[in-house]
């Protein structure tokens, strides 16, 4: 595969397919731009004295990590003046960020959790910044959270960072799945994966099963033939895996193929799952349908659901296309 920088294969898009314009390419350029200054800043951890908790609460009454601060921060701060941007959104701010007025703006919507499996920060483990790109409605000039309210399928563009052993952006323009490689040399993305698909089936899943006596009884059944193995009714073993970090779990679905699954439970029936559906499932959802897999809350295709809330939850269920449709099949039993 050629080695071309995250800026020349999004130019190259733009000269030969028209999918993006300068101004989503600035958009995007910029996001890696931070995305890369986000791994940097994780790198350094306790020798930045970055770990632990900031000793405040986001809007979903969690508590926030110094870093989950600090990235929100970085994402607003790379973005604001650029021109491109009408306003943005993110897990860690209860309203939307305007736009100050000292600066342009532009068509779109930039939406993101910008750090994603912050419970790992403090014991090393990955995580990951998840992002979401949509359009400002015509004639919306002050975007408020209603100008958000967009279906999953109106996304123009997702993608995560994932900060593990390297460093890659994942990033779909809705015609097929791309992975970049942070050269830290160079500082530049690298094109290292294109065209990436899930493998529609699969011998692992991935369920926090701590949680399992609050399962509804489709996703019960599912996992207890996945446990039952090549003695119960699916004929063969499976494995499992657990990274606590959406991004990691859906990497690995990438790259080898599995199920991931955050359903809803009975701990909070006022809760839809744990997981945000404007910038987690949603950007997720796009990726995982781009590479042929297929994500529903156990009912409906993510993309589809009409949001309410900007901090709307929803159940997850989503990966290897048979697995899925099995999983989601039971719940229509
Ligand atoms: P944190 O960002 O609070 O660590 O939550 C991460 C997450 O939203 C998602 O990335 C994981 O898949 C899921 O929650 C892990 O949830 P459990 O801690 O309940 O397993």
């Amino acid at each position: 595969m050629r080695r071309i920088t995250l800026m020349q294969y999004l130019i190259e898009q733009e000269r030969q397919t028209g999918w993006i314009n300068a101004d989503l390419r600035l958009l995007i350029e910029t996001v890696s731009r931070a995305c890369k200054a986000i791994s940097i800043a994780i790198g350094k951890g306790e020798l930045a004295g970055i770990l632990g908790s900031a000793g405040s609460e986001n809007v979903q009454g969690e508590a926030q990590k110094k870093l989950d601060v600090i990235s929100n921060e970085i994402l607003l701060e790379a973005n604001e003046w650029g021109g491109h941007l009408a306003a943005m959104a993110s897990e860690e701010m209860d309203y939307p960020h305007q736009i100050p007025h000292r600066f342009p703006r532009g068509e779109y919507l930039l939406l993101f959790d910008p750090l994603d499996g912050s419970s790992n920060i403090d014991i090393n483990m990955a995580v990951g910044t998840i992002f979401s790109v949509l359009r400002c409605p015509e004639g919306v000039s002050e975007p408020d959270e209603r100008a958000f309210l967009q279906p999953g399928t109106a996304q123009v563009c997702a993608g995560y960072a994932v900060y593990g052993p390297s460093t890659l952006l994942v990033l779909t323009l809705g015609h097929g799945v791309a992975c970049f490689t942070l050269d830290r040399e160079t500082g530049s993305f690298i094109l290292t994966q294109n065209e990436m698909r899930i493998p529609a089936d699969t011998e692992e899943f991935a369920i926090n099963a701590s949680n399992m006596r609050f399962w509804e009884p489709p996703v019960q059944r599912y996992v207890d033939e996945l446990l039952a193995g090549r003695s119960g009714p699916r004929g063969r073993d499976f494995n499992m895996r657990w990274v606590a970090a959406m991004v990691a779990d859906v990497h690995r679905i990438l790259i080898r193929g599995g199920i991931f699954m955050y359903p809803r439970d009975a701990r909070d029936s006022s809760k839809a799952g744990k997981l945000r559906l404007m910038y987690e499932a949603n950007p997720m959802a796009f990726i995982v349908e781009q590479a042929g897999g297929i994500a529903t809350n156990g009912h409906a295709r993510i993309l589809d659901i009409q949001p309410t809330g900007l901090h709307q939850r929803v159940a997850v269920i989503l990966g290897s296309k048979n697995e899925v449709e099995r999983v989601t099949g039971y719940h229509a039993a």
